[in-house]
């Protein structure tokens, strides 16, 4: 193969020319500082064009940790029995999301295991995380984004008519194969299917990839090629974190540059897309890469005394309190960045659940 050179990609992804699969994997695959440097600073002058110095910060009640799945890289799967068990009560999770709704987030994100408490118990269980949506947002008055892994179509309905704006469910990877091995007894196809019709019902909605088990450049390529078919208005890449005690612990914990080369890759694909900057990878110490990179959403902010765990960082930064909104501000001043307000933030989702529902899905960077 032709050696490839740097310079005429980084003017492409400037110009928003669509790159080629090879261009793609080629910086996907960077190892050179110097030149990942290049393409991270590439990347924020993207993310500059679309949010000038902005940065949305997402408040986190991970309200359940118990779930009826086995996914081999996760701690809160059903058999891990190292993992802290609990479950929120609703006026728990509605007092912690006002909290949080007070440190000047922009989202709430209700996540949890697929509680078969909510997910396995009929009508009863799905009325009851519809009213958690429900009275968080009639609280708090702010965009809701659930993540509670896959429900029947009928009932995202519902969830979105409570007040949830946004879906995220993640594929964590496009490859059948790998698929099958991380997220054991789970349909790929119905997995899919419930995000694709979360867009049919109006939802904004986030696909995500998991990194560093087994997946390969092309593999990333190919997800980067689904989430576009998607429409995802937000997409996301997390390293994975070995959990004692679950399959996939042996693997140890990935090299953090594919996580950050991916991030700056997805915001060369996707320049006007949320892209986050999870905490829940490598906490606050992660955060500045993260967002230099060219995220521009902060994940998991969680607060420190309520009794919550992350699902992939479970204690990592969240007693001391640095997992929140003043936790990070110096990690945002040296990256040039501030927080966006709520009313941009809001503005942008309306833009989008009218622009990107329809055929007009902006310029994508993709040349396939
Ligand atoms: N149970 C819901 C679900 O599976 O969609 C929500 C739980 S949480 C948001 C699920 C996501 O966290 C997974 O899709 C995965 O991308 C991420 N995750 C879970 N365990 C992880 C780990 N050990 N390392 C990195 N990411 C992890
Ligand atoms: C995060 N642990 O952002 C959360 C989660 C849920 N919508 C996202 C993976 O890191
Ligand atoms: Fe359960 Fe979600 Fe973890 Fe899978 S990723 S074990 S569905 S909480």
């Amino acid at each position: 193969m032709a050696t490839i050179n740097l310079d005429p990609i980084l003017d492409k992804a400037l110009h928003q020319i669509p790159l080629a699969r090879e261009e793609i994997k080629f910086l996907l695959k960077l190892s050179d500082p110097a030149q990942r440097e290049r393409v991270f600073l590439t990347a924020r002058e993207l993310r500059g064009k679309y949010f000038e110095d902005k940065v949305f910060l997402y408040g986190f009640v991970y309200f359940s940790t118990y779930c009826r799945n086995d996914c081999a890289f996760c701690y809160y799967r059903k058999s891990n029995s190292l993992c802290q068990r609990y479950r929120k009560t609703a006026s728990e999770v509605v007092d912690i999301a006002c909290a949080l709704a007070e440190t000047g987030v922009c989202l709430i994100d209700l996540t949890m295991g697929e509680d078969p408490a909510y997910l396995s118990n009929g009508f009863e269980g799905y009325e009851s995380l519809i009213e958690i949506v429900r009275l968080v947002k009639k609280n708090t008055g702010l965009p809701v984004m659930i993540s509670p892994g896959v429900v029947p179509g009928e009932v995202l309905k519902e969830l979105k008519k409570a007040g949830a704006d946004w879906y995220a469910c993640y594929q964590e990877t496009h490859n059948r194969r790998l698929y099958k091995k991380l997220r054991l007894d789970q349909s790929y196809g119905e997995r899919w299917a419930i995000k694709v019709y979360a867009k049919t019902i109006g939802m904004l909605v986030e696909e995500g990839l998991l990194v560093g088990v087994g997946d390969a450049a092309d593999d990333i390529v190919n997800s980067f090629l689904e989430m576009k078919s998607l429409g995802a208005e937000q997409v996301r890449t997390m390293s994975f974190v070995p959990q004692h005690g679950t399959p996939l612990y042996s693997l140890g914990s990935p090299d953090d540059r594919l996580e950050l080369n991916i991030i700056a890759v997805m915001r060369i694909l996707f320049p006007d897309r949320l892209i986050p900057a999870s905490l829940d990878v490598k906490g606050i110490l992660g955060l500045k890469e993260r967002l230099d990179a060219g995220a521009n959403v902060v994940t998991s902010l969680i607060p420190p005394d309520r009794g919550l765990v992350g699902v992939s960082q479970s204690t990592l930064d969240i007693a001391e309190g640095y997992r929140t909104v003043r936790g990070i501000m110096l990690a945002l001043r040296d990256c040039g960045l501030t927080p966006a307000t709520l009313e941009a933030y809001v503005k942008w989702m309306a833009e989008k659940q009218g622009r990107l529902g329809k055929s007009d899905v902006g310029k994508e960077m993709l040349c396939w």
